[in-house]
């Protein structure tokens, strides 16, 4: 069953691809549920995950971080899972053509991180890919005609990539005391403002940290669990590495609100380990 969402997922992958090569980045007079401009783009793509989706016997129900509420079929009695996703991911950096990303996680029966069974991500980049974490994080490649499998995605102990978001002046000194240490050991700035090709550049060249913090501006940070936080990490577990909020496993966290955020950090287990002795 999982099988027939994961195709779906791909259906619409190439649609959004194709559109976004198309469209122009024109701002509506919108915005979503957590106050960001809508784009026309944010709202075709997510048009297009939910058609594709609410067509499925196996799917519930759908929610979208451009929408304010659950979407449920109207005859859900076949329906078991709940698909949640960020349709297109990096809006304020698709008109310089940096490479942006569609986000989802599949929930069974209810959106809570423990229900969490399958999740991934679609980056929009020089070619289109698509990883896709059960078990193992499997990674795949568009060619035109199909969707070729080139391997599986595995972090190292330990990287060499610091991806830290937040605004820098509202961190709090423990995070900079960290980010400024990472970087004096030789970790390289990795950071294009776009949460799926940042993650995917840390997962494929097999390790490092992204951050994006509780700051003073925002201390529940800006991501939101639903549709970026629990997804990514499922997906850094199943690839040996880790996922927290700074002191707890993110996979173990509650939410009051669909829309909710959390700080967190990704990595290796060895920046992972140094997050926790900094926020302790
Ligand atoms: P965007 O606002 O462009 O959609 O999801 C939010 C997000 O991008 C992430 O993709 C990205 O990691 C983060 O925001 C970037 O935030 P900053 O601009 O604060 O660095």
């Amino acid at each position: 069953m999982l099988d027939s969402i994961f195709s779906s997922i791909k259906k619409a992958a190439i649609e959004v691809n194709s559109l976004l090569g198309k469209c122009n980045f024109t701002y509506l007079n919108s915005t979503n549920s957590t106050g960001d401009k809508q784009l026309q783009i944010d709202v075709l793509s997510n048009n297009i995950f939910k058609d594709v989706l609410l067509e499925l016997d196996s799917v519930k129900g759908i929610c979208s971080e451009e929408e304010n509420e659950i979407i449920y079929k109207k005859d859900c009695r076949s329906g078991f899972y709940i698909v949640a996703f960020d349709p297109l991911d990096g809006s304020s950096i698709v008109d310089s053509n940096f490479s942006v990303g569609s986000i989802f996680g599949i929930y069974n029966n209810e959106l809570s991180a423990k229900n969490l069974i399958a999740s991934g991500y679609v980056l929009y980049g020089v070619r289109l890919e698509i990883v896709i974490a059960q078990s193992d994080v499997n990674h795949y490649v568009y060619d035109g005609v199909e969707w070729r499998f080139i391997g599986n995605l595995v972090l190292n102990q330990k990287g060499n990539l610091n991806a830290p978001g937040g605004t820098q002046k509202s961190w709090l000194t423990n995070h900079k005391i960290l980010i400024e240490s990472l970087f004096l050991e030789g970790y390289r700035l990795r950071y294009s403002g776009g949460m799926v090709p940042d993650l995917h550049n840390i997962l494929v060249k097999g390790g490092g940290l992204f951050s994006y913090p509780s700051t003073n501006d925002a201390p529940n940070g800006k991501l939101r669990a639903l549709f970026e936080v629990f997804p990514f990490a499922f997906i850094f577990e199943k690839a040996y590495g880790e996922a927290i909020d700074g002191k707890n496993r993110l996979l173990d966290l509650e939410i009051d609100s669909l829309h909710q955020s959390l700080p967190c950090f990704f990595g290796s287990k060895y920046e992972i380990e140094r997050v926790k002795l900094a926020y302790k």
